[in-house]
């Protein structure tokens, strides 16, 4: 076999004929897939055949990177990041990869040599929504990142069938539809039948002696699933590194039993093979909390115990001794959902691979790393012990040996200190019992850290204070960063396009080369044509809103976005509460000279969220009324863009002129779409919290519309008592606003509609709208101010997005890699295997 390699990397010309970078290559490609993957001659082919036939001619080139990579990790024998997330929010694959590989223009001109246009295939790809929002979101920029800085990576993660609902607004109200992803088969997957392990659950425990006299625990379960591997290749950035992203999919062991269908029993034949099928037929739609659902810690336990099975088999199959198992992998525990992984790899090393507790504790303490995603109390995962010990009693066992060898360590420390020890205690023996996921997660891993300087302070002098006592070592902050290559190359490539007419796409890689546009921000005539590409922005997003909502909306307006779940801490009704203001004194003054708006959100409630749900049916009554009102003469637009989700924020982020992340000061950890608008020349009206305080130091104070009460603030004005009646009775305009969504004004005389909204800010006003209010509204009105001298409102947002480097996913990765992970480039040469695929 003759393999060659070719040196130059993402060569446009590879040896291997049959992925050739070329138009002729792609060409053929496209033809061959229409002809022999779907069976068409191109008079016949459908859109979805032409998107397929495109999607195999991408994938043919990312697997043979792929097949490169995988050689250098059994060749070189390189230390793997492991990254275990429940959640994935991918989005559309085609185009990114088109820009990775870097085909993007070969292969909008390949399809339009068979009659059909790029941008219809690009829309026509359903995305797989495997996430609920940022969490999920960033687990995919990392992906992209790791690809693109070479770092040898897999993710694990659940391949759901269902992902995150799709949302239909009926009469003002958000309408949860199955979203049907794999419909149309999924082309990037790869499934791999032969790679899957069996997962255990219930049953019971019991002690035996081994063969060496050591006590050991024997576990018999009640139910075996099966994990069936589907490989995704997640390619980077014009680098051959082509990492892969390995989705669990549950299968029963056996489809039928046979006994009950020889009795005639069809029903109870297949009920075995529709009970394990559950476990990851549909992602849980709540982002930010989690009640305690069975189903769920079955999900979580079953993609650790595959992936955590697969990662030792690869280990293992290099010749490596499992007690080097953290030397050849760094495990990143992606919040605490996947932190039964400490208690699952002591199972596994201990009583599967029989390992000694205590070695098997060193490797596990050192391999794992832990990411906190929240503060938000009702959002730490906890489980009733009762339903732990039945679905995983062996786990509970060896969390009970972890947690008293722990405390008898923090008894040395602190000698009758029982209160902290009962903190730090992996079980909460108040009132009924429950595991402490986060406790289990600090104990077994090496690092721990949050996701933005602000809630890593948080984290350690609030929910995480015991353990940093304890460990201040293990501690670090990693700001979130996001992906500019689908952030801003793929989404905005007229953007790019005018960067790089300046400064070139070094950026691309290197977001700090951002800088150098700092100088440009005072030329007229880049300004006039950033303008141009804004305005072009906002006229597509226009289209679409008409398209999906049937309203018309001003594209010289001002378009000022709220797009993220609906949540009372990111504090969507504080902007209802000044659009009813602003549209408050158009009716006092018909004459009023008012800049013109257009507000638009967009964002899913979580199913069972009552409040959430609640505050989309006010942002569609208002919009509705303001819409209709003939005395608003299109000064006030309102929108709710429906079906928010990766593939409308690719159309959304570049087309805002404001961007709002107007969250109570100490509530959202990070945010990560304020940086996706602030890329795309967004300017920011924001509190002090999460990565809004870094954003501000970044592009200056000058260049960021700041308001509200910082988390010090909250938190003392808490601790005195907050009254927020006497707010609502001080101030006039704050009092109108309310007064008229609670008379029924926006509900067609229905004052019981949003009474529950109206009364939750009159009596309790958790997060705080009512004393942010007037300090919110002062500054929506310097915005517009601002607004209306456009020379200089450019000039701020070219600022912005030349000082946007830090948040780049490529920053945030290289800290993870140096700090946390300790792992190192690998780069990876193509090779001709032509002989192979001749
Ligand atoms: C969380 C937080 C966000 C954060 C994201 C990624 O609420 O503030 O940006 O994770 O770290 N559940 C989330 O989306």
């Amino acid at each position: 076999m003759a393999q060659r390699k070719s040196k130059k990397t993402n060569s446009n010309k590879t040896d291997c004929s049959r992925t050739g970078m070329t138009l002729i290559d792609l060409n053929r490609c496209f033809n061959e897939h229409l002809f022999y993957t779907q069976g068409r001659l191109p008079l016949s082919a459908t859109l979805n055949d032409h998107y397929m036939a495109a999607a195999y001619t991408v994938r043919d080139r990312l697997l043979h990177r792929w097949v490169c990579t995988v050689r250098d990790f059994i060749r070189e024998g390189v230390k793997v990041v492991g990254y275990l997330s429940a959640e994935f929010l991918l989005g559309p694959h085609l185009g990114n990869n088109m820009i990775n590989l870097d085909i993007f223009d070969e292969v909008r001109e390949a399809s339009e040599n068979v009659g059909r246009n790029l941008d219809a295939m690009l829309d026509h790809e359903e995305e797989p929504g495997l996430g609920n929002g940022g969490l999920g979101r960033l687990a995919a920029c990392y992906l992209d990142s790791l690809a693109t800085l070479e770092i040898p990576a897999i993710g694990y993660g659940i391949r759901y069938e269902f992902g995150i609902f799709d949302q239909e607004i009926r009469d003002g109200w958000q309408v949860e539809k199955t979203d049907k992803w794999l419909r149309l088969g999924n082309p990037w997957e790869i499934p791999r039948p032969e790679v899957t392990y069996e997962v255990k659950f219930g049953g019971h425990t019991a002690g035996y002696c081994d063969d060496g006299g050591c006590y050991r625990s024997r576990w018999t379960p009640d139910r075996v699933v099966r994990g069936i591997a589907y490989d995704t290749p997640i390619l980077g950035y014009k680098v051959n590194t082509c990492n892969m992203l390995r989705l669990w999919k549950a299968e029963a062991v056996e489809s039928f039993d046979f006994a009950s269908f020889n009795v005639g029993n069809y029903y109870g034949a297949v009920h075995e093979k529709v009970y394990s099928e559950n476990i990851s037929k549909v992602l849980y739609p709540n982002d930010e909390q989690i009640q305690g659902k069975q189903l769920r810690l079955e999900q979580q336990y079953f993609f650790v115990s595959c992936s955590l099975q697969d990662m030792i088999r690869l280990h293992l199959a290099i010749g490596k001794s499992l007690e080097y198992f953290h030397e050849e992998f760094a495990i990143q525990l992606n919040d605490t959902h996947p932190s039964v992984a400490v208690a699952e790899l002591m199972r596994l090393l201990v009583d599967e691979h029989h390992m000694d507790w205590d070695t098997a504790w060193h490797v596990t303490r050192n391999v794992f790393g832990y990411t906190n995603h929240t503060l938000l109390p009702e959002a730490l995962e906890r489980w009733p012990l009762r339903l732990f010990a039945n679905l995983l009693p062996r786990h509970l066992e060896i969390i009970f040996e972890i947690n008293r060898r722990f405390l008898d360590e923090v008894r040395v420390i602190y000698p009758d200190d029982e209160a902290r020890i009962a903190r730090l205690s992996l079980i909460d023996e108040q009132g009924e019992r429950y595991v402490r996921m986060a406790n289990l997660a600090c104990v077994g891993s090496r690092a721990i850290n949050g996701v933005a300087k602000l809630h890593t302070e948080l984290l350690k002098t609030t929910v995480l204070k015991d353990f940093y006592e304890l460990w201040p070592e293990k501690f670090s902050n990693k700001t979130n960063g996001v992906t500019p290559r689908r952030w801003m190359v793929l989404s905005n490539p007229g953007l790019t396009r005018l960067i790089r007419s300046r400064i070139g796409g070094g950026w691309i890689k290197k977001l700090d080369r951002l800088k150098r546009l700092e100088s440009y921000a005072g030329d007229d005539a880049f300004r006039r044509e950033w303008q141009a590409v804004k305005t072009g922005n906002k006229q597509a997003l226009a289209a679409l809103i008409l398209e999906r909502t049937g309203i018309s909306v001003n594209p010289d307006s001002m378009f000022d976005i709220q797009v993220k779940r609906i949540h009372e801490y990111k504090r969507q009704h504080l902007n209802v509460l000044h659009v009813v203001t602003l549209y408050n004194r158009l009716r006092r003054n018909p004459g009023l000279d008012m800049l013109p708006r257009t507000v638009i959100f967009g964002g899913k409630a979580a199913p069972s969220y009552y409040m959430a749900k609640l505050i989309i049916k006010l942002i569609n009554s208002v919009a509705d009324v303001v819409n209709h009102d003939p005395a608003v003469r299109n000064r006030l637009k309102v929108v709710f863009f429906p079906d928010f989700n990766v593939k409308s924020a690719q159309k959304i982020y570049p087309a805002a002129d404001l961007s709002e992340q107007i969250s109570t000061a100490g509530k959202e950890a990070s945010g990560t779409g304020n940086m996706k608008f602030s890329m795309n020349g967004a300017l920011t009206i924001g509190t002090l919290d999460g990565a809004n305080v870094e954003i501000r130091e970044e592009v200056g104070a000058d260049n960021f519309f700041l308001f509200g009460l910082t988390a010090e603030e909250v938190a003392r004005i808490k601790s005195e008592g907050y009254d927020p009646r006497s707010i609502y009775l001080s101030n006039p305009d704050l009092r109108e606003a309310i007064d008229l969504i609670g008379s029924g004004f926006f509900s067609r005389g229905d004052p019981d509609l949003f009474k529950p909204l109206v009364d939750s800010l009159l009596y309790q006003d958790e997060y705080m709208l009512l004393a942010d209010y007037q300090s919110y509204v002062d500054c929506q009105d310097r915005v517009s101010e601002a607004y209306r001298d456009r020379d200089r409102w450019t000039r701020m947002a070219i600022l912005n997005v030349a000082r946007m480097g830090k948040f780049s996913s490529d920053r945030a990765i290289r800290e993870y890699c140096r700090e946390i992970w300790r792992v190192s480039p690998n780069t990876v040469e193509m090779e001709d295997f032509g002989d192979l695929v001749r």
